[in-house]
């Protein structure tokens, strides 16, 4: 395997993400979102500035004149070493967080510069399933109902055996109506679509589709985690005004309709990084005991289809 994103730099984005997670755990159950988002913030960017690459934000907390760190365009790292793009949510489900919900994640994944998708901070429609599917056996462009069905012949179960994954939102009330006609069961969440997206992916989670609108910006870290995993999403872009398409030509888009692959939202080789913040359907989150502080971290490398999970110790 000829990568310069597995071994050390790998190993060394899991330090990023545990200390991150370790920072926003103390938020959790707070009630302050923006407190625990600063947190995890923060402390992903020391975590990265300790590493010896030349990383630059792609995906990150926002627009440079809106976000103080970890702003798109920005870089990290000691500035020794390989060129990297990274796409990184340091508190994904800050109100997860303050509420001390499940499923709160401290995230990244990286690239060699342009491997990732540069997606503006709109919404994007999005559908995934998890892998050794038959290629376009689901299609974003046909109703929710249909995409069942399809999966449900494919899997050789009925389409009331086959459970989605939705954030509930009262904008999704035409894709429940319509998973619900078929009888589908659902799984709403209240946030948190990267570890929606990711469920497709673990049979253990009885997650068999995601399906919804949800932060463009997470679509692409979910794309990320898929391309090391295996299966297969879609997205497409969507813009509620003038704003988000001026933010989508910032970051280079040309067609704004276009449907993007799972190899387009990640084109390249990838490493995709999660460490729990809250229990989750995935990964536990941060506990501390004993005078240790615990975390679970998942780490999985496109380059050798690697999927890693990492329990570490610390002393607090
Ligand atoms: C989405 C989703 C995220 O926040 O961005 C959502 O992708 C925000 O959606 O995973 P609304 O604007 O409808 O609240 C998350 O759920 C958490 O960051």
């Amino acid at each position: 395997m000829d990568s310069i994103l597995a071994g050390s730099l790998a190993d060394a984005m899991v330090r990023v993400t545990e200390l991150t997670a370790i920072a926003s755990a103390e938020e959790v159950g707070r009630g302050d979102e923006k407190k625990a988002d600063q947190a995890a913030v923060d402390a992903m960017r020391t975590a990265f500035n300790a590493i010896d690459f030349k990383g630059r934000v792609v995906i990150g907390e926002g627009e440079r004149d809106e976000a103080p760190m970890l702003y798109i365009g920005e870089e990290v790292g000691t500035g020794q070493g390989p060129e990297i793009d990274i796409a990184l949510d340091p508190l994904e489900g800050t109100t997860l967080t303050a509420k001390a919900m499940a499923n709160a994640l401290a995230v990244l994944a990286i690239a060699p510069r342009g491997g990732l998708l540069y997606a503006p901070d709109t919404y994007m429609d999005k559908l995934a399933i998890g892998p050794g599917l038959p290629e376009g056996v689901v299609d974003l462009h046909e109703s929710p109902a249909d995409n069942v069905k399809a999966l449900a012949k494919v899997k050789g179960v009925d389409a009331t055996q086959i459970t989605a994954c939705v954030l509930d939102r009262t904008r999704h009330a035409d894709i429940i109506e319509s998973l619900r006609s078929v009888g589908a069961r659902i799984k709403l969440i209240t946030d948190g679509d990267v570890a929606g997206v990711i469920a497709t992916t673990d049979p253990s989670t009885g997650v068999d589709i995601y399906i919804g609108q949800g932060g463009a910006p997470e679509g692409v870290l979910a794309a990320a985690a898929l391309k090391c995993v295996g299966g297969q999403m879609q997205g497409q872009l969507v813009f509620r005004n003038e704003e988000e398409r001026a933010r989508a030509t910032r970051t280079g888009i040309k067609d704004f309709d276009k449907t993007y692959t799972l190899h387009e939202l990640a084109s390249s080789e990838t490493v995709f990084c999660a460490t729990g913040v809250t229990d989750g359907d995935l990964l536990g989150g941060v506990r501390q005991a004993g005078g240790f502080i615990t975390t679970e971290t998942l780490v999985m490398t496109s380059a050798d289809g690697m999927v890693r999970r990492v329990s570490s110790r610390r002393p607090v």
